[in-house]
């Protein structure tokens, strides 16, 4: 596919889609999710990608959904652009491959949902973040409600999505939203040197590491029998890879990611499905801690 909205390059191993509708600050229509939808399944195929970076031309990441296509559409068409997009991102947030987020300006509305749904978030000082659509009457509809309390906590997305507020990167780095914030000149270094690092740590098992969701993470436990927990943030690289590498060649198991607190907290699905299968949080600490000395 010709794409007329985004940009995709490789080179030694990432792939970069570059958002480049700057005159719209990088919106999404129906066109550009359907551009994004080919180029991630596009990646998720190809072996010469390993990582991906999103990010965007000029001074916005994705500064939401298109407001004066959304305007035109039916009841109908808005529901299928609604689905569209929440496709899109469902898609990116399961392929076969780390994406990175590297947001350099606006992510709104749907470009927060965007970013969301990407496996990490490093920001440029002068991005921004909010998930204004209740100005529009309309909710974050791209899966926002779903994954930003994921990621701040329910009070926290609560307070961003009722008040629309526009918040800076620092904030966004307070409350989780983002994991690095860098200078505007040294964010693309920033998210190759990630991208890099999980090159390098060979990560056999991304697919089942990539998981968040309760279903999948529930999903796959059935499927293995098996349950292994590896910290939140050490996806790419650390820890993560090290339970990654060590297990699948000792081990016949696959490895999964489930949020720290889901595990070690006091209940939870997680812990419920360590009893299920006569596991205690203690021992597959243990096992981790072992794997990481090694
Ligand atoms: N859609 C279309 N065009 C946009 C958008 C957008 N979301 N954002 C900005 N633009 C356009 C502007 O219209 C303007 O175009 P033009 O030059 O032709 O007039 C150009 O980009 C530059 O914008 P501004 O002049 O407004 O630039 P400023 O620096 O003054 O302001 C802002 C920048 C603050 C980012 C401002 O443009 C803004 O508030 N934009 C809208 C942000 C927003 O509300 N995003 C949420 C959209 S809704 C959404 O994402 C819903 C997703 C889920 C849908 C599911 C349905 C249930």
């Amino acid at each position: 596919m010709e794409y007329k909205n985004i940009i995709f390059e490789k080179k030694d191993g990432i792939g970069y889609v570059t958002m480049n509708r700057p005159k719209a600050l990088n919106a999404l229509n129906t066109e550009v999710l359907t551009e994004l939808d080919d180029v991630f399944r596009a990646i998720d195929k190809d072996d010469e990608v390993q990582v991906a970076i999103v990010t965007g031309e000029g001074r916005s990441f994705i500064a939401g959904a298109d407001i004066a296509q959304m305007s035109e559409l039916n009841g109908t068409e808005g529901r299928d652009m609604t689905i569209q997009g929440q496709l899109v991102m469902e898609l990116i947030e399961t392929i076969n491959k780390p994406v990175i987020a590297a947001v350099n300006g606006f992510a709104l509305g749907g470009g927060n949902e965007l970013a969301m749904a990407c496996d990490i978030r490093i920001a440029s000082e002068k991005a921004k973040f909010g998930q204004p659509e209740v100005n529009l009457g309309i909710i974050p509809g791209y899966g926002g409600t779903q994954r930003l309390p994921r990621l701040v906590g329910k009070g926290m997305a609560k307070k961003l999505i009722y008040s629309a507020e526009m918040i800076d990167a620092q904030e966004a780095y307070r409350i989780g939203l983002v994991q690095e914030v860098v200078p505007a000149e040294e964010l693309m270094e920033a998210a190759e040197k990630l991208a890099a690092d999980g090159i390098d740590a060979k990560v056999i098992n991304i697919h089942t590491i990539k998981p968040l969701d309760e279903e999948l993470v529930i999903a796959a436990a059935r499927e293995t029998g098996r349950v292994v927990t590896v910290e939140e943030h050490s996806v790419i690289g650390g820890l993560g890879s090290a339970v990654c590498d060590v297990l699948s060649e000792k081990a016949p198991t696959r490895v999964m990611k489930i949020g720290i607190n889901d595990t070690f907290g006091e209940s939870g699905p997680a812990l419920e499905l360590l009893k299920k299968y006569g596991l205690d949080t203690d021992s597959i600490y243990a096992k981790i801690k072992a794997f990481a000395c090694e």
